[in-house]
């Protein structure tokens, strides 16, 4: 034990004063980035000023580790293949609370602080929805005290940079380390094994018990990157627990020897390979072998690291559940199952039951989509390959289920292999969502429609074997990078009026109800609309070349391209508006921007024509000088979450239009609501309850319900009756099909109408008429300057719930049970 303890290394370093923090920058700038003030680059400042931030948190994260430790913690373990944290160094600021102090510095130093933000590059390690969700859950669960890891992958290549290249989307690799990452702490001596392939075989112990051993072909090894996250007003610091791939060095020897340097060499290569790129896709890709093998190394590797700091504490296995509770983020880490049951039952040599009891009580598994095609499943003939052993236990956890569930159910066989973790057929696949929800305690879906059409759709069968098991948390979004951070107009103004409780505490914004109706607070509140419209509008024309107009309607569409969300639909009333201005030039309505941005799915070619339509609809009517202070179109590229902060405070309009039942929940609903934009929205996932919250009278609502969805599904939909039956559809379909809007080129545009016209899976035809519809309304009320203001001031009072710190409580006393753990 070393002399020094840890009150005894306080730092002289860490002073929170801005003479203390400008020393630091500088100090690592010399120190750190070995460069000289005179010769510095911004990027250099940029580095110089992330170190000594660091600084600040490393402290309180190795205090927090002890007295987690010290206290023998129940931790929540947050298994996710993404996280999307966005930009670190302004919110850790943020959360040490030096936002003044730090600019003090930077100003003293003559730096510009704005510019020093922008240098940072923002990990992308996520797709949307589900990554994001993931981070907005990290900075809750430290800010709510819970002990928690986030355990992911290290892709050394996020999700791809958009270009927008003659209207079409380009991918550009994303290189986030390429200047170094100053948020994270290697962990070099942090490693695992990670074995794949090969067979099993089966031996007697010396006790006489038969068991299996695997004899993999190969292995790589896993190293931990530790990025630390801290709570906002607290001490307490949890981990983000990367994991990145190496080659075991020393496997193929035996290649050096017989001198085939390249084959040696190679497998290093294809080793450091499995953590080298997130796949882009919002939905899983089919059969895709390097998917599964990521999958099962990040897992595998949590999973060791939890049993390796479980171990520490002297305490038998047969407990692990009562310290842990692993959160499977959708059913990418649902390989947890079967791998915890094999490290407990072969590598520690527990019996089956009390090994399943203990699995059983471990994990609980959150579903984040109803689209059929978005649910894992693997070919039984790959796993096998990869995951001969997994595949053996996932057989025995099959039968034991079923002979649980034939005997509860007291029927035949029939009904069972509806229930089967495998899917028999052509090619057999394991089906990784029954896998999460026999192996689980819990079950949540994330708005309470997804969690109600996964009970009476989805999983009806699972339903009504296990009435209670499956729950729900509606999601949240953190206020302090979403509100705080990101609209610091809003922030101030807030912070005058109510205080700044409402930072840990959002339901605290009903305060603003009494000032709905004041005249001079409603001045305000539109002179930081006014700031933030013209912050978006500046950013837009850095990245787009095009103008827009703050005094016009700020009508935003931000989130992943895809048919269900529905851009199209979007796209059809910027057509027909086009069309009305056109033949009806006096028309009077106001001024109107339309705003999108989103990735496609790099092998998603209807996502990618339709953004391909945005730009094309976008340069014909930014051209036509008839549209000149009327409407204007930008497609914004690379939506992030960098991007992200300046958008959603700038909008006015909120597009929320997916087809009822198919957004599981949706949170930029949730970011724009909470920035004061109005919804325009169907009765899909969270807009349901955010309608509910807001008051419907505050909330632009049109669409099918679910109900309706399904009814017609059933009874059989045309598309064309509903192109016939109204002329203005007709003639903005007939535009985008003519070749208007591509220079002449009548087949550009061809496979989306058609897609529509024979077809269309999302129903866009049918709800067009009271979107547009819904849409005039919206324009009325925008005429209405006091009346609107009145609604976006009562949306953001009335948003509360919407918070991550709700969602992380609701899974904290319903699911984790979990207290949590004060430091000091
Ligand atoms: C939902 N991503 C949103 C959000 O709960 C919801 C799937 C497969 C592979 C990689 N990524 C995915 C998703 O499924 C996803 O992002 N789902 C989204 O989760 C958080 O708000 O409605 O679409």
């Amino acid at each position: 034990m070393s002399e020094v303890t840890s009150s005894k290394i306080q730092s002289t370093r860490v002073g929170m004063d801005a003479a203390a923090i400008k020393q630091s920058i500088l100090e690592h700038l010399v120190h750190t980035q070995s460069r000289f003030p005179d010769v510095a680059s911004e990027s250099d400042w940029y580095n110089a000023l992330a170190h000594a931030v660091r600084d600040r948190m490393l402290e309180r994260m190795m205090v927090t580790a002890k007295t987690y430790k010290a206290n023998k913690s129940r931790t929540v373990c947050y298994l996710s293949a993404e996280f999307l944290p966005g930009p670190h160094l302004a919110n850790n600021i943020l959360a040490l609370g030096i936002w003044q102090e730090v600019q003090e510095a930077v100003a003293q130093l003559g730096l510009d602080f704005e510019s020093l933000l922008e240098e940072e590059v923002e990990p992308g390690l996520g797709n949307g929805g589900l990554g994001r969700l993931a981070a907005c859950y990290m900075d809750s669960m430290a800010t709510l005290k819970i002990p928690a890891i986030g355990y992911g992958i290290r892709y050394e290549f996020g999700i791809f940079r958009q270009e927008i290249e003659d209207g079409w989307q380009v991918e550009k690799t994303d290189k986030w380390l390429s200047y170094g990452n100053p948020w994270e702490i290697p962990r070099p001596r942090l490693r695992f094994n990670v074995h794949f392939g090969g067979h099993t075989e089966q031996f007697k112990d010396i006790d006489g018990i038969l068991r299996v051993k695997w004899i993999p072909e190969w292995r790589v090894i896993g190293v931990a990157h530790d990025t630390p996250v801290m709570g906002y007003g607290v001490k307490n610091t949890n981990l983000l627990r990367l994991w990145s791939s190496e080659a075991a060095e020393s496997f193929n020897f035996q290649a050096f020897n017989t001198g085939d340097y390249y084959g040696a060499v190679n497998e290093k290569v294809t080793s450091e390979n499995l953590t080298k790129v997130l796949y882009p896709n919002d939905e899983p890709e089919a059969g895709k072998r390097l998917r599964l093998e990521q999958q099962y190394f990040f897992v595998s590797c949590s999973l060791q690291d939890m049993v390796r700091i479980y171990l520490q504490s002297g305490d038998p296995l047969d407990q692990f559940h009562h310290k842990y509770t692993a959160q499977l983020n959708d059913t990418h880490p649902a390989i947890a199952i079967p791998e915890l049951m094999r490290l407990l039952v072969d590598r520690n040599q527990m019996d089956w039951d009390t090994a399943w009891h203990v699995t059983r009580n471990t994990f609980a598994y959150t579903n984040h989509t109803l689209l059929p095609e978005a649910l894992e499943k693997w070919p039984l003939d790959l796993f096998k390959k990869v995951l001969p052993r997994h595949l053996e236990i996932i057989y025995e956890i099959n039968s034991r289920f079923l002979d649980e569930a034939r005997m509860k159910i007291h029927g035949l066989n029939g009904h069972l292999e509806k229930l089967s973790i495998i899917e028999e057929g052509a090619r057999p696949q394991v089906r990784m969502a029954h896998l999460a929800v026999v192996g689980s305690y819990k079950v949540n879906g994330v708005a309470e429609l997804h969690s109600e059409l996964l009970r009476q759709n989805v999983l009806p069968d699972f339903h009504a074997l296990w009435p209670d098991k499956i729950t729900n948390v509606t999601n949240g979004v953190t206020p302090r990078r979403f509100m705080l951070l990101s609209n610091q107009p809003l922030a101030h103004l807030l912070r005058e009026r109510i205080g700044c409780g409402w930072v840990t505490d959002l339901d605290s914004l009903h305060k603003l109800e009494a000032l709905a109706d004041d005249p001079d607070f409603q001045q305000q509140w539109q002179k930081v609309k006014r700031r933030n419209k013209e912050r978006l509008a500046r950013h837009a024309l850095a990245a787009t070349g095009q103008k827009i107009d703050p005094d016009s309607l700020f009508d935003v569409q931000v989130k992943r391209v895809h048919e269900y969300k529905r851009q199209h639909l979007n796209l059809l009333h910027i057509i027909t508006l086009y069309n009305r201005l056109k033949d009806n030039p006096g028309l009077d309505i106001p001024p109107r921007t339309f705003v999108f941005g989103g990735k496609a799915a790099p092998g998603y070619f209807m996502a990618k024509l339709i953004i391909k339509a945005i730009n094309s609809v976008a340069e014909v009517i930014n051209r036509d000088p008839d549209m000149d202070g009327r409407l204007r179109v930008v497609f914004f590229p690379n939506f992030n979450v960098k991007t992200a902060h300046c958008i959603y405070p700038g909008a006015d309009v909120s597009e929320q239009i997916s087809l009822a039942g198919k957004e599981a929940s949706g949170t930029g609903n949730m970011k724009f609501a909470l920035n004061g934009a109005l919804t325009v929205g169907t009765l899909d996932g969270a807009n349901i309850e955010i309608r509910e919250e807001v008051g419907k009278e505050n909330f632009f609502l049109f669409g099918m319900t679910e109900a309706e969805v399904s009814a017609l599904q059933q009874q059989g939909y045309h598309p064309q009756d509903y192109c016939q039956n109204d002329p203005e559809l007709k003639s903005a379909l007939d535009f985008l099909a003519s070749g208007y809007f591509s220079h002449g080129d009548a087949t550009l545009f061809r496979p989306l109408v058609d897609n529509l016209l024979n077809g269309d899976p999302y129903k866009v035809l049918v709800d067009y008429r009271s979107y547009v519809d819904c849409q005039a309304r919206i324009s009325e009320a925008y005429r209405d300057r006091q009346e609107w203001t009145r609604m976006s001031i009562l949306n953001v009072a009335r948003m509360g719930k919407f918070s991550s710190d709700r969602s992380i409580q609701e899974y904290t006393n319903n699911i984790w049970k979990i207290a949590s753990v004060d430091v000091f």
